[in-house]
């Protein structure tokens, strides 16, 4: 017998938790939830726009892993909002499950010997990409949506590696366990026959049991519960908002009124001046196959209004519910410099520094009536932090494309 003070010996682990029953349904917990992950996190992928690259997605070399790209449709306005709702809000109810998971088979972590075969050895490798994966797609995800950027412009990168050889492993890994971890949820949680996958999990020595199976999963199922909870309502607006008490709390408080909705970066953190924005300093220039023109917004106000109502969805999970946003259709801003057919635009905004000055919209968001440069929003003109004098909205796309103080359109350049 090894000695039982070595995480290598079966007999240091103690818990009489573990058990295949109790890794197999934390198993298939994730094997759904990681799998929605997995998809909503691609489609956000493609909702910005990475093929107008290098302007929106710089991740070098992405090739093949592209190959299920599709131009963002602009309906239903509220798909994006849902989208990375589910994206976010999920990935961080998911982590209670996740920890439980992986401590539930910590001890294989330590077997020895480390391998048996050439067989066993890349099982044991895969593994290390399954959970290194996992632990760094949360781990990047919930910096990027808490503490705002930590990795600024690389996050992209990052996350999108990380998914492909996360999901990689997690599908080699499904593919062989999944049968075995259905058979052993079916059975009950106490009765685990020798021959089950996983019957090595059983401590040989447990301590006496100060929670059952059943309630040690309540509580994981409890914890995630409560980050459900306290994270959902940053998908709302109101009284809701107030719930996501893990929602990031260092923004600027919006108000009430008109403006009184989420603000993602102030006017002040972007470096926007008000002098720059004055009715006599600032000027839109549209560029296009027929030269460039400047606007000043009081010649944007007279160019003919419209109005839609659409929602902001960030690519951190929070959304807002769908404002009034009224002003110039992009199309007709690409008509007024020679396109009639719509074209793809790139914005670039007033702002000199930072990841998101500037953006690309495909033709078919520029095609769509209800994409607006906004003047206004629920009556009122724009304020200084929402992007006055004039910012650009569009249905179902992520919020950062919505680029504020926008000082240029170049339509076809794309
Ligand atoms: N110029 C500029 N436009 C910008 C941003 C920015 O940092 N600078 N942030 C974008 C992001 S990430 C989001 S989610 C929306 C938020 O718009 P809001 O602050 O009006 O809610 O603005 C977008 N437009
Ligand atoms: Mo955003």
């Amino acid at each position: 017998m090894r000695d039982q003070r070595l995480p290598t010996s079966p007999g240091f682990w103690r818990s009489p938790l573990r058990g295949p029953w109790f890794t197999s349904v934390l198993g298939l917990v994730l094997l759904v939830g990681i799998t929605v992950l997995f998809v909503t996190g691609l489609v956000s992928y493609a909702a910005y726009n990475p093929d107008l690259s290098p302007v929106n997605d710089k991740t070098p070399g992405k090739g093949v892993l592209g190959f299920y790209l599709f131009s963002w449709p602009t309906n239903p306005v509220w798909l994006y909002r849902l989208t990375q709702g589910v994206h976010v809000t999920l990935g961080i109810t998911l982590i209670p499950v996740l920890l439980a998971k992986l401590w539930s088979v910590v001890p294989k972590l330590f077997a020895l010997p480390p391998a048996r075969s050439l067989a066993h050895a890349l099982e044991r490798i895969s593994l290390l990409l399954l959970v290194g994966g996992a632990l760094f797609e949360f781990t990047t995800g919930v910096l990027n949506v808490q503490l705002d950027y930590v990795f600024p412009g690389s996050f992209y990168p990052l996350h999108f590696y990380g998914a492909w050889v996360f999901f990689a492993a997690f599908v080699v890994h499904a593919a062989l366990r999944v049968p075995a971890a259905v058979r052993n949820v079916r059975r009950r949680a106490s009765a685990v026959p020798e021959d089950a996958l996983g019957a090595d999990l059983v401590s040989p020595r447990p301590d006496p049991p100060s929670v059952s199976r059943r309630g040690a999963l309540w509580l994981v199922g409890g914890g995630s519960l409560l980050l459900f909870a306290t994270s959902a309502g940053r998908s709302f607006d109101g009284p809701l908002r107030r719930t996501a008490l893990l929602a990031p709390h260092g923004w600027a408080d919006p108000g009430d009124g008109p403006n009184g909705f989420q603000i993602n970066k102030t006017a002040e953190y972007a470096g926007i001046r008000a002098v720059e924005t004055g009715e006599e300093a600032w000027r839109l220039a549209v560029t296009g196959p027929a030269g460039t023109v400047r606007l000043s917004r009081g010649e944007l106000l007279r160019l003919p209004q419209y109005s839609a109502a659409l929602p902001i969805a960030c690519v951190e999970g929070w959304s807002t519910s769908e404002q009034w946003w009224r002003g110039v259709r992009l199309r007709d801003l690409a008509a007024l410099v020679g396109h009639d057919d719509p074209a793809d635009v790139l914005v670039e905004s007033l702002q000199r520094h930072g990841a998101f000055r500037r953006a690309a919209l495909s033709a078919g968001q520029v095609a769509d009536g209800r994409s607006l440069l906004a003047l206004s929003v629920n009556g009122e003109p724009l304020s200084l932090d929402h992007g006055y004098p004039a910012r650009v909205i569009v249905p179902a796309a992520p919020g950062v494309l919505n680029t504020k103080w926008v000082a240029r359109l170049t339509f076809g350049a794309l």
